[in-house]
């Protein structure tokens, strides 16, 4: 879809979110920020988002208050960008990271120093001031030479990181280097929402502006009452009811029905 496409297309369509979604994607692509294999990863997340009803499920919205909670209670919170991410959210990584003072770190699955470069510039022009990820310093261990690249004064160093649409291996890897890990897959059954201490099924799209909006409501709360929200969240339990969602179809799980559609699928 071209750009004069997407603007003749009006907001009420019903699938004007997707199809702007995609066009960003697509965009990302022919700028070198995403890579091929994230228009694949983009078809596989809208045919989750598709049948959990493109909507924030209670506990998605819980999901991403625990994570808000983790990221104001971390040492050192560093926010993960890839291909995906960069080209979706770019705004919305900035603000997030402002409101819970995190670092941006961009680390790729498919590594180039030439893709970093192009993502670091994107996010740049998006308002982001200091971008990680080009010294590549330091390493994950368990990952082969490239996928393990890191920085040292970045994640390498975090306590807490939120990896959106991370690769399983990857999520794996640093979860079992005892770092938190908040995960945002629109796949319940995925390795990386299994590996993650806050799994968030939700599209990235909703999630990242949800996680600002609960850190900004959190600001002012007592490290007690953060640490509250952490303990209270069950992450087994916001994976399972997503799965049922899911498998049972959004129309049946008693969640509301999608204003834009009036309930019925396009
Ligand atoms: O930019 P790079 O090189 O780091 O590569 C990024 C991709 C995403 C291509 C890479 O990490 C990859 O191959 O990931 P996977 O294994 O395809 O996993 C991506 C996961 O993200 C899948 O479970 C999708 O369902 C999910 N996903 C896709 N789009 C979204 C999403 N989850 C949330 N929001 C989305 N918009």
């Amino acid at each position: 879809m071209s750009d004069a496409e997407l603007s003749e297309l009006p907001e009420s369509h019903p699938r004007y979110l997707s199809l702007r979604t995609r066009h960003r994607i697509e965009e990302g692509v022919e700028k070198g920020i995403t890579s091929k294999q994230g228009l694949i990863a983009e078809g596989r997340g809208e045919a989750f988002d598709y049948l959990l009803g493109e909507r924030t499920l209670p506990t998605a919205d819980a999901a991403a208050r625990a994570a808000a909670a983790h990221l104001l209670l971390a040492r050192h919170p560093v926010v993960s960008v890839n291909g995906n991410v960069a080209a979706l959210v770019p705004e919305d990584v900035v603000e997030l990271a402002a409101v819970v003072d995190a670092d941006v770190e961009v680390n790729l699955f498919n590594r180039t120093d030439e893709r970093i470069r192009a993502i670091a510039d994107h996010l740049r022009e998006h308002g982001a001031e200091a971008v990680k990820g080009l010294s590549g310093d330091a390493r994950i261990p368990g990952l082969d030479h490239k996928r393990a690249v890191v920085d040292a004064d970045g994640i390498g160093d975090a306590d807490v990181v939120l990896v959106p649409l991370e690769d399983g291996d990857r999520a794996e890897a640093l979860a079992g280097v005892g770092k938190t890990e908040i995960v945002v897959d629109l796949n319940p059954l995925s390795r990386s929402a299994r590996a993650a201490t806050v799994p968030i099924v939700d599209n990235i799209v909703r999630a990242l502006p949800n996680v600002t909006a609960h850190a900004r409501e959190l600001a002012g709360a007592s490290r007690e009452e953060l640490q509250a929200i952490v303990d209270a969240f069950d992450a087994e339990g916001a994976r399972h009811e997503a799965e049922t969602a899911i498998r049972g179809g959004a129309l049946d799980t008693g969640a509301e029905s999608d204003p834009r559609t009036n309930g019925e699928r396009q």
